[in-house]
């Protein structure tokens, strides 16, 4: 049942899946399940996962569909942040060379100044990288204001990550208006913002601002995970807007897993079945 959210342990398994949403008319950004590395050889496995999987993208010709998610833990942030910053810039170039981006994953708040550090490097060479603000974090709407400029990618999202209220809106009704207020400025912006939500409410108020900015549904695009309401994905997708399916795949899916029982209970208990039952 982990299956339901994870789409599989190898690139190919995860470009199968791949191959049926984009099919279906959606588009992708594919992540390899991998976190908070500070060994160096383990950073260099997940650069080579990814330049594998960019390598079946670009063979597939789905890179026009096809993106990809990164977590700079994952490629030695918390090691040496110049080591991540490398990493990074070789599965950007390897995006590029694919037809495609990378959107680097937010992660924790104490991780935040030095990711956005690492995007400005990235995109001086790569200025199709796209960036994440976390709509909890009491700085989002600025960062917001500083992102929403030409040619720039980004997500907007709640944040997954626990933080303390001195840097995060710790009740549900700061966090949506928060997610309001980002989407605001994103949406009147000149970037290409990418909302990523499952909530009905904001989903809504994301549809009437692009309408209200005069977007061209081109503009921008939603993005939700894979395997968490696939129904509304395809119904937004028919309806001519842009949605975008995050697709972790690989065998480090506990920490990914523990933030999804976080959110959802119903989560939880698929999630259990599967550890328990071990498919
Ligand atoms: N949370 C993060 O903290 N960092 C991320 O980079 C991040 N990326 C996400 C990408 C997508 C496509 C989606 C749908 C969610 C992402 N999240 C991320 C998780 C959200 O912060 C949030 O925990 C989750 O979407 C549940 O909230 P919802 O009610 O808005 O759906």
């Amino acid at each position: 049942v982990v299956h339901r959210f994870v789409a599989g342990r190898t690139a190919e398994e995860a470009l199968t899946v791949v191959r049926r949403l984009t099919g279906g008319g959606l588009l992708v950004t594919v992540d390899h399940l991998g976190e908070d590395t500070t060994d160096a050889r383990r950073a260099e496995t997940v650069v080579e996962n990814y330049l594998e999987l960019l390598d079946l993208i670009s063979t597939a010709g789905l890179g026009a569909r096809a993106e990809v998610s990164v977590k700079l833990s994952a490629v030695g942030q918390a090691l040496d942040e110049e080591l991540a910053l490398e990493n990074a810039r070789r599965i950007c170039a390897a995006a590029k060379a694919a037809g495609t981006a990378v959107t680097l994953d937010m992660e924790d708040h104490t991780t935040v100044a030095s990711t956005l550090r690492i995007l400005r490097e990235l995109r001086e060479d790569h200025p199709e990288t796209g960036a994440v603000v976390q709509a909890y974090l009491r700085d989002a709407e600025r960062h917001c204001a500083e992102l929403a400029h030409e040619g720039s990618r980004v997500r907007l999202c709640k944040g997954a990550y626990a933080a303390p209220a001195d840097v995060a809106f710790t009740s549900r009704h700061e966090i949506d208006k928060s997610y309001v207020r980002c989407l605001k400025v994103l949406m009147a912006g000149r970037g290409y913002p990418m909302v990523a939500t499952h909530d009905p409410r904001l989903i809504e108020i994301a549809g009437a601002l692009a309408v209200f900015h005069d977007r061209a549904p081109d503009s921008f695009e939603y993005q939700m995970l894979y395997g968490i309401r696939p129904a509304e994905q395809r119904r937004l997708a028919a309806m001519g807007s842009r949605v975008r399916v995050y697709v972790p795949y690989g065998g480090e899916w506990y920490g990914y897993a523990m933030r999804r029982m976080a959110e959802r209970p119903a989560n939880l208990a698929l999630i259990l079945r599967s550890v328990v039952s071990g498919s």
